[in-house]
């Protein structure tokens, strides 16, 4: 079975997939760890990781050599979030058979303007692309992918664009209509009101995914009362966590004058050698080096 397959079956079985970013093949082997069903190849991540804003700045190649790395570690299936799609329909098709090559299940491609501006920055410039275009990228898509289980969904922004829940539903039936898989819908709201009137409001046969990065409150039973989110993706917990950690040892590392106390509260190099698989690399010396 892929692991598009997989990941369509869970979602058909539990009624929801809970799917976590990643900037890493490290922070990937931890989500697979901690009960993932997924993996968000998320570009928001990878661009912070790289210390840059999340502004179509990182190239396909590098999210693609992340991706790549990502699966090379770990077994679950990967969402990857491609944006724009890096250009027009032409870019997608390019981008969709590289994307599936490379071992991602789904892709996210999402319905603004190349350069994209991160979605949740106050004041962000968000600009749609015209419905017929956008429906141009996901026939795109769709007529692309090898693998019919391999998931194409489509993004709209049009609630982070401020254009409304009408708006947002006419595209979402729209890029449904074009041979969208999923539709995932965004808000910027600290609430998650938008969210649950799209939801109550939709009347697609599609399944919808949401990012409830500015709305927490929205957990797994309240999502799933709305009954047509099948996928939660936690679009930016990894590289805020990793930040938190970081932040706090580095500075009290400075403000001790040294390690004697931060040494206590990290996981031990043990832990790392762990997650390295260094255990293999013993055996493999004992069978191989003479
Ligand atoms: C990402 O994680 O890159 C996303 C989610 O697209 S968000 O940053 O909330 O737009
Ligand atoms: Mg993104």
């Amino acid at each position: 079975m892929s692991q598009a397959k997989r990941l369509r079956t869970h979602m058909a079985e539990t009624g929801l997939a809970h799917i976590m970013a990643t900037h890493s093949p490290l922070s990937a082997i931890l989500a697979q760890e901690a009960g993932f069903d997924g993996l968000w190849a998320s570009g928001f991540e990878l661009s912070a990781l790289y210390g840059l804003p999340d502004m179509s700045l990182i190239s396909m190649t590098q999210h693609l050599d992340m991706l790549r790395s990502i699966g090379a570690r770990t077994s679950l299936p990967i969402v990857a979030d491609i944006d724009t799609g890096y250009g027009n329909a032409i870019n997608v098709i390019h981008a969709v058979s590289e994307y599936e090559r490379a071992g991602a299940s789904a892709v996210v491609i999402e319905d603004k303007t190349f350069p994209k501006v991160t979605s949740l920055a106050a004041d962000g410039r968000q600009e749609l692309l015209r419905i017929d275009e956008f429906e141009g990228k996901i026939r795109a898509a769709v007529a692309t992918r090898r693998d019919p289980d391999f998931l194409v969904i489509a993004r709209t922004e049009a609630l982070i664009a401020g254009l409304g829940q009408e708006e947002a539903l006419k595209r979402s039936m729209a890029y449904m209509a074009a041979g969208a898989d999923m539709i995932l819908i965004h808000s910027k709201k600290t609430t998650p009101c938008e969210i649950e009137r799209f939801c109550h409001a939709w009347r697609g046969s599609a399944p919808v995914a949401i990012v409830p990065n500015a709305f927490p409150e929205l957990d797994a039973s309240r999502i799933k009362a709305l009954g047509n989110i099948k996928m939660t993706i936690y679009g930016n917990y990894g590289i805020r966590a990793a930040t938190t950690a970081m932040q706090n040892t580095f500075r009290r590392i400075i403000a001790d004058g040294g390690v004697q106390n931060v040494h206590k509260d990290i996981v031990s190099v043990d832990e790392i050698f762990r997650l390295q698989n260094m255990e293999r690399v013993k055996d493999n010396e004992k069978r191989f080096l003479k």
